[in-house]
């Protein structure tokens, strides 16, 4: 089952009961933070707030806080069946006898009907703003208290940011941020449309700045727009079909759309129309809400942040490039998404969750050793990852983690430790007692310099810095001096079943 729009998720989740309405007046400005925050970590249900001071829109939250309304939006019973999916496009099995090849017509003809389709009315553009357009109709969050207090966290001039431009006030109440918008935007060479999740600061009631990372795609665009002098066309779509969020953020190779990617998932393709006021971009037609405007690449940059990240630290403020809004659309009484990042887990932990099962027949491919892997809870995504490998020769760890880092988004992992087939990697302690029992730290560690997540604020440098990878497999011959290596305690099987059949006998 998938679902088009935002507004039968929410119905499907609610009839589930995994939906609570919150009906008493609530506060955008931080207070929304503190009470998704425990909802979260407790692992409850997505949040509707029909009454937020300020705008008129509710705002719903939490959405994709657990792996059951995560997978429900992915239309599966689980990640792996995604996964399993995913897998059988990168390995189709060719029919051979005419039997198996009518069998697979219906998947075929599944495949072909997945491209994004565009169409000429959408439900987005029932209502709509041009110069009436105004960003603070939408009830933003300001997420956490230091969130665009420029007077600490912001960048020195080792950053990010391409040199100082001026300071701006920001809006009514400075650092109020759209959190769950996926941003279309377009290569201006080739066509290729591009979706991805990057929050956006509001200013100015036409006035916000993109904060899309260097390594993105949508950075890669804008600086094709810079070298070209031409004004940049973007849109942001907040709600729309159930998949699209995920898909904003899945980790896809630069020039694959995220809309076609998105059709896969939901089994169907995705209805784009074109924008009002932005032509050149189509948007989801089923959104609740999209702001279409542009960005001048000759224009000034803005100072954007700080943001409680998902890092669990203020990401420092930087220079970005300014949004000018020239339309708001949106449906008949649309609900606005938002989400909230912070130490975790939040609700972005499912996100990544699926991405971990639903790619690890894509890493697979790029690195065919590792049998499996887990992005840790601790890690924030790109801070540490457990592999599993079969070891059949020496060194083959070190050549596994230099082939993760130079494969796609998990290039940013800082800390890879790599481990052997028997250990369960989704338990941390078994891979944390494997890490400190397997290593000379000396001969097992290796560093290398490289690009790192731009949000990472202990590198010595914005987006650059060092990687540790830790062989903590059994070491063997070729693998530098090692002495004779013991075996790892194990009960016989044998034994063990003779004590759980007489378990009961002993009395204990
Ligand atoms: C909740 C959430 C917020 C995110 N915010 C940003 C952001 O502000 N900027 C950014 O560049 N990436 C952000 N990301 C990560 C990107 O969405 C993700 O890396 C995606 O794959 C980028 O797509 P692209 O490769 O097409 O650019 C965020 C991810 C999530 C789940
Ligand atoms: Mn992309």
């Amino acid at each position: 089952m998938s679902f088009a729009d935002l507004h039968s998720f929410v119905a499907a989740i609610e009839q589930r009961g995994w939906l609570k309405r919150v009906t008493v007046l609530v506060d955008p400005v931080l207070e929304i933070t503190e009470i998704a925050e425990r909802v979260t970590k407790a692992g409850g249900p997505a949040l509707l707030f029909e009454n937020v001071v300020g705008s008129d829109l509710p705002l719903l939250i939490n959405t994709y806080g657990s792996a059951e309304r995560m997978c429900l939006a992915l239309g599966a019973d689980s990640f792996d069946d995604v996964a399993a999916r995913v897998k059988t496009l990168i390995k189709p099995e060719m029919p051979t006898t005419l039997m198996q090849k009518i069998r697979r017509l219906p998947e075929l003809a599944q495949l072909g009907s997945l491209p994004p389709k565009i169409v000429k009315r959408g439900v987005c553009q029932e209502v709509v703003h041009t110069d009436d357009a105004d960003l603070f109709m939408l009830p933003a969050l300001k997420c956490w208290p230091l969130d665009g207090d420029t007077s600490r966290n912001v960048a020195t001039e080792a950053d990010c940011g391409a040199g100082p431009g001026p300071l701006t006030t920001a809006g009514t109440e400075p650092g109020r941020y759209i959190t769950l918008g996926a941003v279309f935007t377009k290569d201006p060479e080739t066509g290729e449309r591009n979706i991805g999740m990057y929050r956006v600061q509001l200013f100015e009631p036409k006035l916000a700045a993109m904060h899309w990372h260097m390594h993105h795609d949508g950075a890669r665009h804008f600086r094709k727009y810079r070298a070209r002098g031409e004004r940049m066309p973007v849109a942001i779509a907040l709600g729309g079909p159930a998949v699209l969020p995920y898909a904003a953020t899945c980790p896809l190779p630069a020039g694959i759309d995220e809309a076609l990617f998105a059709g896969f998932l939901q089994g169907g393709s995705m209805e784009l129309v074109p924008g009002v006021t932005q032509a050149a971009l189509e948007v989801p037609a089923t959104a609740e809400i999209v702001i279409e405007g542009y960005i001048d690449p000759g224009e000034e940059l803005i100072l954007e942040g700080p943001f409680g990240d998902h890092t669990g630290f203020y990401s420092l403020a930087d220079f970005y490039p300014r949004l000018h809004v020239t339309a708001i659309t949106h449906r008949q009484q649309p609900i606005y998404p938002a989400t909230i990042v912070g130490k975790p887990p939040q609700e972005d932990y499912w996100l990544g969750k699926a991405t971990e099962r639903i790619f690890l027949p894509l890493l697979q491919v790029v690195v065919p050793d590792v049998i499996d892997y887990d992005l840790p809870l601790f890690g924030c995504f790109h801070n540490c990852v457990f592999v599993k490998i079969r070891k059949e020769y020496p060194y083959q760890a070190r050549r596994v983690m230099a082939a993760i880092w130079g494969a796609g988004q998990m290039a940013f992992t800082k800390i890879i430790v790599v481990v052997d087939e028997h250990v369960n990697v989704h338990n941390q302690d078994e891979v944390l007692f494997q890490l400190c029992s397997n290593i000379d730290p000396r001969r097992d560690i290796m560093f290398i310099d490289g690009p790192l997540d731009i949000l990472d604020h202990a590198s010595p440098v914005c987006g650059a810095g060092s990687k540790m990878g830790i062989d903590a497999t059994r070491k063997i011959a070729g693998e530098g001096a090692i002495r004779a290596w013991p075996d790892e305690l194990e009960m016989s099987t044998e034994i063990k079943e003779r004590v759980t059949r007489r378990w009961g006998e002993y009395g204990v």
